[in-house]
């Protein structure tokens, strides 16, 4: 029989009704309940981008196409996708027992966040490797980030010269790349997530030949300690200040799917930014689980299995 590999995909994880909004919350805050207030303004941008986050469809989606390209792409091998999640169940935990359960003795696990930070993928491959470690699973190959993967950067530029072509100044055009924000304390570490931004926003715009482009942060949490920006709201009234640009179209390329910190964040928060100053916003389309993004994350995985299987 076919030697069987285990896919440890990894992702943030979204209520998947209003009445788990609490729970997730209250794991996001580390067990501390979040308060009335908190939870009623939460609950609201939910209901604002039509009452609950497309992301737990597409997770699914993009775990399943991974595994379906696997399998096609190698004959000797059996690949089975597990989804482990930060926040929700299955957690990555869950995840880790279920491959043992099924006998996998081996897997590759990649996050479904393409750069690395202390706060986010270190964060979740610390999990895998306690969980395992624990319970004598199975031996996980960790990727760590995939944001400068080819295939990644001629999605997003792909998508920004479609959009380009719908701009008829494109001079007075500019693009910002984001990712979420983290606090700023990640820096004092040497925290490769701002340089890891800033050389995909680079390699993008490279390939798109795009001349005005800019990186910004987006979604900071609602915590008193300090954030990396600028905020790409902030961000989007200084250029418009400094430069006046017409046209801004937002790539957060730190994310990967359409979920709240893009339908909100971007499309409702910076949208009224944009038209209060009167001018045009863009907001190309997600990865989602699009066959071009399934054969990034295939490749990027492929790579980890030559390298350690
Ligand atoms: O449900 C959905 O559609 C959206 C899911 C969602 C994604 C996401 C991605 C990232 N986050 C990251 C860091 C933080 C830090 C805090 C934080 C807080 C929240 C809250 C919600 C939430 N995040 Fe999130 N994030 C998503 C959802 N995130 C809801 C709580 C309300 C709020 O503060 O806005 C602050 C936690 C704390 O210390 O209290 C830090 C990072 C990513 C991108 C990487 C990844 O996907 O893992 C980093 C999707």
């Amino acid at each position: 029989s076919k030697r069987k590999i285990g896919l440890l995909v990894m992702a943030y994880g979204t209520p998947r009704s209003l009445d788990e909004v609490e729970p997730y919350y209250t794991h996001i805050r580390r067990g501390r309940k979040p308060s009335e207030e908190a939870l009623n303004e939460l609950t609201e941008r939910y209901e604002a981008i039509g009452g609950i986050s497309p992301l737990a469809k597409i997770t699914e989606a993009q775990a399943q196409g991974l595994e379906d390209e696997m399998n096609k792409r190698f004959d000797n091998l059996e690949f089975k996708a597990y989804l482990g999640l930060k926040h929700i169940d299955p957690f990555i935990e869950d995840a880790v027992q279920q491959m043992k359960e099924d006998g996998i003795e081996e897997a590759i696990s990649i996050v479904l966040a393409p750069h690395y930070s202390t706060f986010s993928v270190k964060s979740y491959n610390g999990r895998a490797h306690e969980e395992t470690e624990k319970i004598s699973g199975p031996t996980i190959h960790s990727i760590d980030s995939w944001y400068n993967e080819p295939l990644f950067i001629e999605y997003w530029a792909d998508q920004i010269k479609q959009t380009m072509a719908n701009i008829e100044d494109k001079d007075s055009a500019v693009v910002i790349f984001s990712a979420h924000s983290l606090p700023e304390k990640i820096l004092q570490y040497g925290d490769p997530y701002p340089e890891q931004l800033q050389e995909t926003a680079d390699l993008i715009a490279s390939a798109a030949n795009i001349k005005n482009y800019t990186i910004g942060w987006q979604s900071e949490g609602n915590t008193p300690d300090p954030w990396i920006g600028p905020d790409v709201q902030d961000l989007t009234r200084d250029l418009y200040e400094k430069e006046k640009y017409q046209s801004y179209v937002y790539c957060p390329v730190g994310f990967v799917a359409d979920h709240l910190e893009v339908l909100y964040d971007n499309d409702i928060e910076c949208k009224v930014v944009t038209d209060e100053l009167n001018v045009d916003y863009y907001r190309p389309e997600m990865p989602n689980a699009k066959p071009e993004f399934i054969d990034c994350l295939a490749k990027v995985v492929t790579e980890k299995l030559k390298e350690k299987v």
